[in-house]
């Protein structure tokens, strides 16, 4: 699929494609890598090291950064006192693009421009994607506590991208409300489909989780494998489905 897994630590996966961007340059692949992060990401030391390396060695990586004006709790305003998080481009000597992320045409503009830019060798490029973040950041958050009245609302009723996407295209009269209601109804099928075919999947071996850390699995990792088999058998625990 040539996606990565999901990171947990902020920013880690910043390294993760430059490295791999600076790999696929050394074997002259004509290719590139996209990482995204959030506006929480650039106070991290992971996103410095990544773009100063990307800078330096011109690896052929998009950073698109979805300024979503919250890290959980802490807002855009706390994070930084840059005017913006593209302008910190400039200190790596790589391209920065200030962008409304709301806006989806502008967003496919300026991400295939920079993947263009970086496969063809001319370096890489920082994007920063102003949105709002349009919910809580997860279901132990209550944005309630922090967030000033009315700032949401104002985002969703007036720059919800999906609303501006629909209208442009309906303005074009590429689009209309039979074939909106068509393609949820079609949408709604899909996930349905896919929820059932997800859990009837065969639940993985809980050793499984081991595998594809390293190529060599270390001497720790091969430890903790067989003390995890050992408690699973005197336990005689299965694994069950929640
Ligand atoms: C290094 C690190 N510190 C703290 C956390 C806990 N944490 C998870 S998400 C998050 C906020 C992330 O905010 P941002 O980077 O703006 O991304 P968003 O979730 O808003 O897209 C925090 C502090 C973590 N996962 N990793």
């Amino acid at each position: 699929m040539n996606v990565f897994g999901l990171q947990i630590g902020i920013a880690e996966q910043i390294p993760h494609a430059v490295g791999v961007a600076w790999g696929m340059k050394l074997k002259r692949a004509k290719t590139a890598t996209l990482a995204m992060f959030g506006d929480g990401a650039t106070s991290e030391g992971a996103f410095h090291e990544g773009a100063n390396f990307a800078g330096v060695f011109k690896a052929p990586v998009v950073l698109v950064c979805q300024n979503n004006g919250w890290a959980i709790s802490v807002p855009r305003s706390r994070q930084t006192a840059s005017e913006t998080l593209a302008q910190k481009a400039v200190a790596y000597g790589i391209t920065g693009r200030l962008v409304d992320g709301n806006d989806v045409l502008a967003m496919y503009r300026e991400t295939t421009a920079a993947l263009k830019q970086a496969r063809s060798g001319q370096g890489p490029t920082l994007i920063e994607a102003v949105t709002y973040r349009f919910g809580p950041h997860s279901t132990a958050d209550d944005p309630q506590r922090y967030q000033p009245a009315g700032e949401l609302t104002e985002w969703k009723d007036q720059r919800d991208p999906i609303t501006r996407l629909r209208i442009c295209l309906e303005r074009e009269k590429l689009w209309d409300e039979t074939r909106q209601r068509a393609l949820e109804e079609e949408l709604r099928e899909y996930i349905a489909r896919s929820i059932t075919t997800a859990l009837t999947e065969p639940i993985p071996a809980p050793e499984t989780m081991f595998e594809q850390v390293y190529a060599e699995p270390t001497p720790i990792l091969n430890q903790q494998r067989q003390e995890l088999l050992d408690h699973l058998k005197a336990t005689q625990k299965g694994v069950t489905f929640p």
